[in-house]
């Protein structure tokens, strides 16, 4: 009984850092697969229906995206604050998308005169 109790306790304990390593492996791991990683990009027409540089939100009213078979519609999506910060409501901008199946963020934006 007391052998068991002691196995018991050595796998939990070994156990327990094993999980923490591979956490810390995953968060090694995330900024640089990121980095390397060269995900697709899309490009996009629309208007800028609001924008946000603080909390690093635009909403663009985006033409259709043949690339990712979305129809046109007014949606938000994520922006570094700087790029946001270049323009404002009511422009007609063209932008690149690193999609995903939430929206996106955008990386490239300039006002389309
Ligand atoms: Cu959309």
């Amino acid at each position: 009984m007391k052998a068991l109790l002691v196995s018991m306790m050595v796998s939990l304990i070994a156990g327990t850092p094993a999980f923490a390593a591979d956490m810390g492996d995953m968060n090694m791991n995330a900024p640089s697969g990121k980095s390397d990683g060269k995900q697709q990009t899309v490009q996009g027409v629309g208007v800028v229906k609001s924008v946000d540089p603080d909390k690093g939100s635009i909403t663009l009213a985006h033409q259709a995206i043949p690339a990712l078979k979305w129809p046109a519609m007014t949606m938000p999506f994520k922006i570094d604050k700087q790029l946001a910060s270049g323009v404002r409501r009511g422009q007609r901008v063209t932008f690149e998308l690193a999609p995903n199946a939430m929206g996106g963020t955008i990386t490239k934006l300039a006002v389309f005169r």
